[in-house]
């Protein structure tokens, strides 16, 4: 497409090269990928970015049901909104279709008008589902999850890893005077610039979320304690030396205190372990700030 709105990638899967040849002529405004087996289907679905797949059911090695039901098992692909597209007209299959998690059924021969705005329609409702993810996850000023999302994924976390689990809170030091001295939108940006300059130093798998205000929180996955805190001593000092550009004239500094938690010494919940990061924040704000306390 030439007016720069990203085209939408379709998996289309089945076992008729013919069929194929045909679906393709009528979605030729869409990036289309043919699979014409089931295994191919799943293997795209998992490596590549789909928006939307049209399956076929009637085919040799795996039918289409039962690659649907693989694909609604993969965290990876489940949300991708799948249209069976097959010759089975009878109720059984309508219905199994349905229930493996398909979101519509259009059969063979189809008209191409109908099957073209049933793919723009789910498409479209894709578009809205993912927005409403990104809105109801995430903090709208930084971008980063909301609390919300923060304790799901914190709780997921925790009981995914062991030992080499830790927490960490972190809060701008005196961040009050900022918005006192310069104005509301003038801590607005320094909110932003210090979301950018912490998720700029933590490992890409951190969950990273806006508790509050001025107050952050990290869980992550480490080798050992002994990176965690070299990671905090980075941030710590990263964030003190970093000029924060307020307006075309004007640039701030702040520094930030951090409390952090081991799970091998918390073991009992996530509360136990963020209220122990959050003690340990307490105790750096008490004992002069711009420092991280473990
Ligand atoms: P301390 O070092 O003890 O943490 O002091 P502090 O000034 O950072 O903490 P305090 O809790 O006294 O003040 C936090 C301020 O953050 C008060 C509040 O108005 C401001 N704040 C909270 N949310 C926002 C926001 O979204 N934007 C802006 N600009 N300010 C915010
Ligand atoms: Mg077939
Ligand atoms: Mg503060
Ligand atoms: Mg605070």
């Amino acid at each position: 497409m030439s007016n720069g709105v990203k085209q939408s990638t379709i998996l289309v899967v089945d076992d008729s090269e013919t069929n194929i040849e045909m679906v393709l002529a009528i979605l030729d405004n869409y990036d289309v990928i043919p699979a014409t087996c089931g295994k191919d289907a799943l293997d795209i679905a998992a490596n590549e970015h789909i928006d939307l797949i049209l399956l076929d059911i009637l085919m040799p090695e795996m039918s289409g049901f039962e690659v649907c039901k693989k694909l609604k098992e993969n965290e990876k692909t489940k949300f991708i909104p799948v249209i069976f597209l097959t010759a089975q007209k009878d109720e059984d299959s309508i219905e199994a279709a349905y229930l493996i998690g398909g979101v519509d059924y259009v059969t063979k021969p189809f008209k191409p008008v109908e099957l073209l705005a049933r793919v723009k329609v789910h498409l479209k409702l894709q578009n809205l589902i993912q927005r409403l993810q990104f809105l109801a996850t995430r903090d709208s000023l930084t971008g980063i999850y909301n609390r919300r999302k923060f304790f799901e994924l914190a709780e997921q976390m925790f009981a995914t890893y062991d030992e080499n689990l830790y927490a960490i809170m972190l809060d701008i030091d005196f961040f009050k005077r900022v918005n006192d001295n310069y104005g509301h939108d003038a801590g607005d940006i320094v909110l932003q610039k210090t979301t950018e300059i912490i998720s700029g130093l933590l490992p890409l798998t951190s969950v990273f979320g806006r508790l509050g205000g001025e107050e952050f929180g990290v869980i992550l996955t480490a080798p050992s304690y002994e990176k965690v805190i070299h990671l905090l001593d980075k941030i710590v000092s990263t964030y003190a030396n970093t000029d924060i550009k307020i307006g075309p004239k004007q640039k701030v500094r702040c520094t930030i205190s951090c409390g952090m938690s081991p799970k091998y010494k918390y073991t009992s919940s996530i509360d136990e372990l963020l209220k122990e990061a959050d003690a340990a924040l307490y105790e750096a704000k008490k004992t002069g700030r711009n420092k991280r306390i473990v």
